[in-house]
């Protein structure tokens, strides 16, 4: 019976998802669900790809238990910022997104992120009607979490390891790290970079803008 209750709303969340999805491709926004950490690094990425591609009319919706103070960092860079807080609920849910949509003028948006709630497990199994899901690694977090988190790996259409100006001041192997998502998902670009100093930013730029062509073709789903 409980087995039977789990599938009835992963149902109704993937179902949802699909129409989200269908509201986005309709109005040709490229959606991208981050997911990270508490801490990996998320807002501070979103703020210096908002911040770098000025030509890109940007939405964002930000996901967290509480406060919106995501949103306010991120309304510096535009108007268009939904925080949606999602009380003891440990991930963002198709509904979560559905409802901020509500607020969102999807016609004069190129590129929507949800930034989810920082967690590295819980978010992956719900589909918010994204197009990808980027995974959010941070140095300060230690090179295994890849290997302990393979499942958002696995998912995922890129991968961005973030703080790397910090590299000096931890014990990190990025070998190790790239290894592990290389078994994992080969297929994943790896953007090893830093918001902060502006190191690699560049290719993750790049890749954004390759990617949002893509679905602009109709090769989204591809991703
Ligand atoms: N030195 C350095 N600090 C960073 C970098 N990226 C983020 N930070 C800092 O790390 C802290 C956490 O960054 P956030 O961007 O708030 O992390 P987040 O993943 O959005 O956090 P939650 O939304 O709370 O899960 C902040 O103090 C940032 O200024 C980086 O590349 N280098
Ligand atoms: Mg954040």
């Amino acid at each position: 019976m409980k087995v039977q209750v789990v599938e009835n709303v992963l149902r109704a969340n993937d179902e949802l998802a699909a129409i989200n999805r269908g509201d986005f491709e309709r109005a040709g926004v490229f959606v991208v669900d981050l997911i990270g950490a508490p801490g990996s690094g998320k807002t501070a990425l979103i703020e210096a790809t908002l911040k770098a591609m000025p030509d890109v009319r940007f939405g964002v919706i930000a996901g967290d238990l509480a406060t919106q103070r995501d949103a306010d960092r991120m309304a510096k860079f535009t108007n268009h910022v939904v925080q949606i807080n999602t009380g003891k609920t440990c991930h963002l849910e198709a509904s979560h997104v559905r409802q901020a949509m509500a607020g969102l003028s999807l016609d004069a948006i190129d590129l929507l992120f949800i930034e989810n709630v920082g967690n590295l497990i819980c978010p992956v199994g719900f589909d918010l009607g994204q197009h990808c899901k980027v995974g959010v690694f941070n140095v300060c977090g230690g090179d295994d979490k890849a290997a302990k988190h393979p499942y958002i790996v696995r998912e995922s259409s890129a991968i961005v390891l973030t703080q790397v100006d910090l590299m000096p001041h931890v014990n990190f192997r990025q070998q190790v790290f790239l290894d592990d998502v290389k078994t994992l998902n080969p297929s994943a670009p790896v953007f090893a970079l830093s918001p902060i100093t502006g190191t690699g930013l560049e290719s993750w730029l790049k890749w954004l803008e390759t990617a949002r062509a893509g679905v602009r073709r109709g090769e989204g789903r591809k991703l």
